[in-house]
């Protein structure tokens, strides 16, 4: 097909381009043919964090936001947290075990974090705001439903400013009868299914330790604004990032909702209801501490219980170690005992079989029973306290579990970052204290002359009412 003279012009221009490239000279060619970088020649670790010039706006307070933009901080974002004057992010002052001290709650997801304090519905404070958006790539929020459009930062006052910000919120729920309503974490647990589905059978439904209603959500957000962030090098625009915390936890808990499914088939022949002839009602049920998936397992007392209340291991009876399990217990003629020889016909007999192995479990500690069952592959997991935990040396090692000095509060253990990159290596930086960099961010990451920084502060933007004087 002949070419139009638009289309000739259009081939020779990208002719010339490639031509431009490759004359070059070699060393100021950065760019590959696809488009990516070279590869570095620095050694693993020393050429800079994974998130290193992304710039984030932290309006985030509480448990799910901050866990969310702590994380970006510790793959190296510039995370700049605005606080209220005054009182900051309200876990600050929550559960406080050093007197004066920002709390442990705040401290443990504050790290690696710079702190302004700017009032967002002072005048002066918006001014502030506004020349912040246009200086970051990701503002995150996850103030009550409405608030930030109270504040005047609509979608579309942000996105006019700059087209490029990623606009990245947490609520409580989507979109639909509930979609104005503030939450919390349990809240969160007990809407998005783990509660229903968490506990004992004949017990009420309970909420469990694991914060996967606010750190969970925290998390599932922070993999949305690294997904923005990625579709934004092709598009150069923005978008919003919403994670409601009932769809994380419900994400969660995509196993329970997989055996609602299944009860149409018939009874769910691995939970010890099964076993134990308890007919299925129409919906998931809790079922104690049996194992999710096709591996029946069992939390089983060690030597100390029930005194010593961790006293316990958990133990899964996976079929391919079935025969060292009998071996272990002392039960050989079940290897070849037509009724437990195979895991269907172990199925409706689990606690016959879990208080068997218990009688072996109770003889030992958790470490030892641990031990031995290692040399078999045998599928384990003692319960370990957080006594014990804070303990581990193997996860001090990793920096799973971490010592961070604080000014105030002196030394406390904290768990730093779980995700390990060879190229981004996490350093756990203190948390900052409140407004403790809003003239470093004022001047160097604003701009702004000594003189609009007095203007602005004069104004009383970054600080707190003062209190009036009781009448004498
Ligand atoms: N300057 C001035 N005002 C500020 C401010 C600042 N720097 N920061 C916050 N505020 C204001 C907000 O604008 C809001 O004012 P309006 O109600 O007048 O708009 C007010 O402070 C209160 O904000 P909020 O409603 O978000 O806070 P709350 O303590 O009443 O509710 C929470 C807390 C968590 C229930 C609610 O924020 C929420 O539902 N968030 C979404 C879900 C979520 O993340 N929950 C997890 C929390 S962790 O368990």
């Amino acid at each position: 097909m002949a070419k139009s003279r638009k289309q000739k012009a259009k081939t020779k221009a990208a002719t010339k381009k490639v031509v431009k490239l490759k004359s070059r000279p070699a060393a100021k060619v950065k760019a590959k043919a696809n488009g990516l970088p070279r590869a570095s020649s620095k050694p693993y670790g020393q050429d800079g964090k994974a998130l290193q010039g992304v710039r984030i706006l932290d309006f985030t307070h509480v448990q799910s936001g901050p866990t969310c933009t702590q994380l970006l901080a510790w793959f190296g974002a510039d995370v700049i947290k605005v606080e209220r004057p005054g009182t900051g992010d309200i876990t600050r002052g929550q559960l406080v075990d050093v007197k004066g001290a920002d709390s442990l709650y705040f401290t443990m997801l504050n790290h690696n974090k710079r702190s302004i304090t700017i009032d967002s519905k002072h005048p002066q404070g918006k001014r502030v705001l506004d020349a912040l958006i246009k200086s970051c790539d990701v503002l995150v929020e996850n103030f009550a439903p409405g608030a930030l459009d109270r504040m005047g930062l609509t979608w579309d006052h942000i996105h006019k400013i700059n087209p490029r910000m990623i606009v990245a919120s947490i609520k409580g729920f989507g979109p639909g009868p509930y979609e104005d309503c503030k939450v919390y974490e349990n809240v969160a647990q007990c809407t998005g299914g783990s509660a229903s589905t968490t506990g004992f059978r004949d017990g009420i439904p309970l909420v469990t330790g694991a914060q996967i209603g606010d750190s969970g959500t925290g998390l599932h957000l922070a993999l949305g604004i690294v997904t923005a962030l990625y579709q934004r090098t092709r598009t150069g625009r923005g978008q919003k990032v919403s994670v409601a915390m009932q769809d994380s936890v419900l994400n969660l808990c995509r196993v329970k909702l997989r055996d609602q499914q299944r009860l149409k088939a018939g009874p769910l022949t691995e939970y010890s209801q099964y076993g134990e002839g308890i007919p299925f009602g129409d919906a998931t049920p809790r079922a104690g501490n049996d194992s999710g998936g096709g591996q029946p397992g069992r939390i089983l007392a060690c030597k100390g219980a029930p005194d010593d209340p961790n006293a316990y291991i958990y133990f899964i009876t996976q079929a391919p170690v079935w025969e060292a399990i009998c071996d272990v217990i002392g039960e050989p003629t079940w290897k070849t005992d037509p009724e437990y020889a195979t895991p269907k016909a172990r199925l409706s007999k689990l606690n016959r079989i879990f208080e068997r192995i218990e009688q072996w479990t109770m003889t030992k500690t958790k470490f030892e029973a641990m031990d031995i069952l290692n040399k078999f592959d045998i599928p384990c997991g003692p319960i370990l306290s957080m006594k014990e935990l804070a303990e581990d040396q193997s996860l001090r090692k990793t920096g799973t579990v971490v010592q961070v000095d604080h000014p105030t509060r002196g030394a406390y253990l904290s768990v730093g970052n779980p995700i390990k990159l060879s190229d981004s290596i996490s350093e756990v930086k203190r948390s900052p204290l409140l407004g403790e960099h809003t003239d470093e961010i004022l001047k160097n990451v604003l701009g702004f002359k000594a003189k609009e920084i007095a203007d602005i502060k004069g104004s009383g933007a970054l600080s707190a009412p003062e209190k009036k004087e009781k009448a004498a």
